[in-house]
């Protein structure tokens, strides 16, 4: 059977990705989940694998193109029989031989059409695009620099000047930025200019929004986990033995899930028109990880079925990918809450800023072993704090259940046994 495969919807509000790497031919054997194509969005690296068993019969997609959710990308001619999916369409064979790249049609929103077909070449003012976005830019007073570019060589292309302009309508008709005075630095001493990845610029961009449109609280709390350290040293020694590392971060993901669990609040989103909370049964972690590109916030899905075992597993698969920006789209999207855990480097406390669209974000800090007066003894004596801070919408959570939820949260650590 002859199966025509489509760009999936690959989530996260992501519908235009560039093809950084076709890693098949025509005539090639591909085996179930081979990777097909590599695509790099503004947010990550992702690969599309093959959910059948086939040969290539046409490849309709080049590195550097950009394709749009539903673009067919490649024909293949099925050796095992597998369910159709939304990302595939079956096609009768005398249409998928005759369709061809540039006859493919693409839904009109998700084309990003250049408006002159001969490029401008911008790159001595550090970006791509056409006349036209020039234009339209200068007259808005909009200093293209600003503007994530998703087209090819990180083109800034009419739909992300359009997309950018309604985001800046969405922050409550907050003025477009105004072009800023270019400053020679160069004038006090030697400097150098580092491109910033794409990670970086719609990490910034998002960070912005999210900044601009939440009423932002932070709460500051701190736990003891004297006993958790020795539950953790216990569990670390058995995890050695299988190669799993298990670091305070698993046990901080299932005390958030309890948590979670008996206020539902933290665990919602506002719908789009602000007039509901979608409160949800499942509890999918987001993990702020660190990597060379920039921050990524992959999601853990149902963290409270998994076990720390589970979760330190997953946790080291999940951040490595990252790192290699080898993620997959739905690996990227779904989290509910999610936890910023700088207590591997250091610091004793920062405010998070919330990753929307949800409602709460956990900062975790380095724990310490600090004096702690004892009433029943009488005395000082020695416990290893962590300090957290949640920071949440303010217009969702109110302060007195945000105190509470961080309380909460401390004394499920305080008795992780229970939990584990
Ligand atoms: N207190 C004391 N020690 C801690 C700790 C804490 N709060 N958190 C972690 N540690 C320890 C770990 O247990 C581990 O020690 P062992 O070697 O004895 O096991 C060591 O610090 C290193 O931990 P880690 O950072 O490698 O692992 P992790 O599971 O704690 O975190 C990850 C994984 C992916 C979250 C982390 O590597 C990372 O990328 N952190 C940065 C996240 C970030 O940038 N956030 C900011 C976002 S806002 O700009």
């Amino acid at each position: 059977m002859k199966k025509q495969i489509t760009l999936p919807d690959l989530g996260e509000g992501i519908d235009i990705a560039e093809v950084s790497e076709v890693s098949v031919s025509v005539g090639d054997s591909v085996e179930k989940n081979d990777t097909l194509i590599v695509l790099e969005s503004d947010k990550a690296s992702m690969e599309i694998p093959a959910e059948d068993a086939g040969v290539v019969l046409e490849v309709l997609i080049n590195p550097g193109d950009e394709v749009s959710t539903g673009q067919p990308l490649l024909s293949m001619e099925l050796t095992s029989s597998g369910e159709t999916t939304a990302s595939e369409t079956t096609v009768p064979e005398t249409t998928a031989s005759e369709t061809t790249a540039s006859e493919t049609t693409v839904p009109e929103k998700q084309v990003a059409m250049p408006d002159k077909p001969i490029l401008y070449d911008g790159r001595k003012e550090g970006f791509l695009a056409s006349p036209g976005v020039r234009r339209l830019a200068r007259e808005l007073n909009i200093d293209l620099r600003s503007v994530p570019g998703t087209g090819l060589k990180g083109r800034t292309t009419k739909d992300d000047l359009n997309s950018y302009i309604r985001m800046r309508m969405d922050m409550g008709g907050a003025s477009i930025k105004p072009l800023k005075k270019e400053v020679d630095f160069s004038k006090w001493g030697e400097i150098e200019f580092q491109k910033l990845t794409k990670i970086n610029r719609l990490t910034g961009s998002r960070l912005q929004q999210s900044w601009q449109e939440i009423p932002l609280v932070t709460q500051y709390e701190s736990a003891d986990i004297t006993e958790l350290d020795q539950l953790r040293k216990k569990l670390k020694a058995d995890g050695e033995k299988k190669e799993i590392k298990v670091t305070f971060l698993p046990f901080l993901m299932k005390a958030a899930a309890v948590a979670l669990k008996e206020m539902p609040r933290f665990n919602s989103s506002l719908d789009s028109k602000e007039e509901n909370l979608v409160l949800k049964s499942y509890y999918n972690i987001g993990v702020a990880v660190d990597t060379p590109s920039g921050l990524v916030v992959p999601s853990i899905k149902d963290v409270n079925k998994k076990t720390i075992f589970d979760l330190s597993k997953e946790l080291m698969d999940i951040s490595a990918r990252a790192r290699d920006k080898k993620l997959k789209p739905d690996e990227m999207s779904g989290s509910t809450f999610t936890i910023s855990s700088l207590g591997g480097i250091g610091g004793s406390g920062f405010s998070p800023i919330v990753n929307p669209p949800e409602v709460a974000i956990l900062g975790v800090s380095k724990s310490e072993w600090k004096p702690v007066y004892s009433e029943e003894k009488n005395t000082f004596i020695p416990r290893y704090i962590l300090p957290l801070s949640l920071s949440y919408d303010h217009r969702v959570i109110d302060g007195a259940s945000g105190a509470l939820f961080v309380r909460r949260l401390s004394e499920i650590l305080n008795d992780m046994e229970l939990y584990k």
